[in-house]
């Protein structure tokens, strides 16, 4: 094989490219240098000649020397890989592809072939992280995520911190060439690799490792998957160094692929749960504050349970409890004799004490003297030190070191064994008046949706309303933000929670995760996408409708980082100055001039898209265009111009 002689092939080939462009096919209207020169001059594109093309092709072809000597491979290391990955029962893998695990990427899509797990392609790393955060919150199961060091793992952090803050046991598998020798000159040193990639995210992983042989990455991954299942949950990152993936496998009869077994729950401390239970029975206004309690709907019929065995109103934000029932958001923290915190992911503190945004800042506790604190969390079982996603330490009565949804099951066999039958008419006419303060409280709700309902541009509740109204008789669930209380949440896979660790940007990835876990089951997912969301890592729009992987996006298109206008807006008048912007909008946070058509900008990635609506009357046909989309398996996107809040 000889380098004159390829260099002969590979222009006859560009010559016979030439000249069938010649005969009529596609004409390439890049500009060459010359011939962009003769834009500028008058603005009027000039296209190549074929030769031009044909010698702009050989110019930019960087191929690799064709003396090069070839080898071939019949067991690849990266080939027992993924016999290992497959073991691990995953679904989907997130990547956006880089040459440090060529190996790998090979062997799943040829030998692996692309099924359990099916390559998802994302344009960014963020997104895959994401996608797999989004993903397991319906899922209930890990995504597995490709990225190499130090380049892709960089773009992917702020999604691994996402996953760490959000207790998602997102799988990391990133590539490095450990060995230096064995490194291409150049590429495999400037942004391939690095002496230990999990140092850039350490802080916020819960397991890492670096193997060093086949039967060591084997261990690890099998690992890897255990710790990150384990409650509390989080990412875990396993290093696949080049060469262990593109080496070939000496003997393959000598490697072992161990079982994966879980890790039970830690179930809460017998005599714990017996004193609680008397707490709790005995108290006049229990209060419940639930977190991240519930996996999945057995978690949340569990926690109705317990909240319907005591009629104790619950509050918290977590997903365990359906929105309308009649104890969902009731009670008072400054009434309650007893609080019961459940895995509150950012700490119960804030939910006891009233803060005061001032310049003299000032936090005051809500709760009376007297009255018991107790929790019951797994995050008390495991806690880092960098990363401040804890809240302030919040004095307790008790705490029990366990998983809510593993231990409620003898909570609530202990208060039932405590109930008397007068502790029982104690309790229906607690749930009683609970029942009414909640339906007025609905029905204040509903009033209110109604005020500024022929707003232009669209008031947000009316756009939650209507959309609603679209959703409401289908197998529906909301991927981000839903309509808050109007949207009845009857079942766990309604919502979705979320893992973005505080980052505003990464829910718009999370959001198709989730949708990519609900279209097995055919649900009708819609997103309330808001546009400064959007603006960070929109090429994930892509992936979506690569993917067929159906959702509605209804934009909040408040055209602004309204959050932050109000932060501005809040500094403005503390210090008497700022009212110029009013009209004008603040500089640095908002996003006008000029508008961005969203509608405009999900089209270009394949998606059926409508908008900019402002006029009321244009919203409703325009959900119903876009829902029978997406029943049709299409990505859809709404694009609607709202008031700022
Ligand atoms: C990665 C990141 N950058 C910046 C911020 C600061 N921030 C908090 S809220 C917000 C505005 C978000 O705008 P949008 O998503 O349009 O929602 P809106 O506030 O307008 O309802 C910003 C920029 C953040 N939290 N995360």
């Amino acid at each position: 094989m000889s380098t004159a002689k390829n260099r002969v092939n590979r222009r006859g080939f560009l010559k016979g490219a030439a000249a069938s462009t010649a005969a009529g096919a596609v004409a390439l209207v890049v500009p060459s240098p010359a011939s962009v020169s003769a834009t500028t001059m008058d603005e009027t594109p000039v296209p190549l000649t074929p030769e031009q093309a044909a010698q702009s092709v050989a110019a930019a072809d960087v191929d690799p020397s064709p003396t090069e000597p070839v080898f071939t491979v019949d067991h690849a290391g990266s080939d027992f890989m993924v016999d290992v990955l497959k073991t691990l029962d995953f679904e989907y893998i997130a990547a956006n592809p880089a040459s440090s695990f060529r190996g790998l990427h090979e062997s799943f899509i040829n030998y692996g072939g692309n099924k359990s797990p099916e390559w998802i392609t994302c344009c960014h790393e963020e997104v895959a992280v994401n996608i797999a955060n989004g993903y397991y919150a319906v899922a209930g199961k890990p995504m597995a995520v490709v990225t190499f060091a130090p380049s892709g793992l960089h773009h992917a952090t702020m999604g691994i911190y996402g996953s760490y803050s959000g207790h998602s046991p997102t799988y990391l598998i990133v590539s490095d060439f450990l060995d230096a020798a064995e490194r291409r000159p150049s590429v495999d040193w400037a942004g391939h690799s690095m002496l230990d990639p999990a140092s850039v995210v350490r802080d916020f992983l819960k397991w890492d490792d670096t193997p060093a042989s086949l039967q060591h990455f084997a261990e690890s991954a099998v690992r890897a998957y255990k710790m990150a299942m384990t409650e509390p949950r989080g990412p875990i990152m396993i290093v696949a160094d080049t060469s262990l993936q593109e080496n070939p496998v000496p003997n393959r009869s000598k490697l072992h692929i161990p079982k994966l077994t879980l890790t039970s729950p830690p179930v809460g401390d017998s005599g714990a749960v017996a004193e609680v239970a008397k707490l709790l029975v005995a108290a006049e206004n229990p209060l419940i504050i639930a977190g991240e309690v519930a996996r999945d709907e057995e978690g949340m019929r569990l926690l109705v349970e317990l909240a319907e065995t005591l009629q104790a109103p619950v509050q918290g934000g977590g997903r365990g409890m359906p929105n309308q029932h009649p104890l969902s958001g009731a009670g008072n923290v400054r009434n309650a004799d007893v609080i019961l915190g459940l895995n509150n992911h950012d700490g119960l503190y804030q939910f006891l004490h009233h803060f005061r945004d001032q310049q003299e800042r000032s936090s005051e506790s809500l709760i009376k003297p007297g009255t018991k604190v107790i929790t019951i969390s797994s995050y008390d079982l495991y806690m880092k030190g960098n990363y401040q996603n804890v809240d302030r330490y919040t004095e307790v009565d008790i705490a029990m070191g366990a998983d809510p949804q593993t231990t409620l099951p003898s909570l609530i066999e202990a208060c039932k064994k405590l109930i008397t039958p007068e502790r029982r008419r104690v309790f229906e006419e607690r749930g009683k008046r609970y029942a009414t303060v909640s339906a007025q409280a609905l029905e204040r709700l509903r009033v209110e949706c109604t005020y500024g309902w022929d707003a232009n541009p669209l008031s947000q509740r009316r756009v939650g309303v209507e959309v609603w109204d679209v959703i409401k008789e289908k197998d529906w669930a909301a991927v981000g933000e839903g309509g808050g209380r109007l949207w009845k949440v009857d079942k766990f896979y309604r919502t979705m929670g979320g893992a973005n660790g505080g980052g505003v940007g990464g829910s718009l990835p999370l959001g198709i995760g989730a949708a990519l876990a609900h279209k097995k089951h055919g649900r009708l997912c819609v997103r309330m996408q808001k546009d400064g969301d959007m603006m960070y890592v929109n090429s994930a729009l892509w992936t979506a409708t690569h993917h067929r992987i159906p959702m509605l996006f209804v934009m909040h298109n408040n055209r602004a980082y309204h959050a932050e206008v109000m932060h501005l807006q809040r500094m403005s008048n503390r210090r008497q100055r700022g009212v110029q912007y009013a009209r004008t909008g603040m500089p640095g946070a908002t996003i006008t001039d000029p508008n961005i058509d969203f509608a405009m900008l999900a089209r270009s990635m394949g998606a059926y898209a409508e908008g900019p609506i402002s006029d009321p009357k244009d919203l409703r046909p325009a959900l119903l265009r876009a829902v029978a989309r997406v029943e049709k398996g299409e990505v859809a996107l709404v694009d609607t111009v709202v008031q700022p809040r």
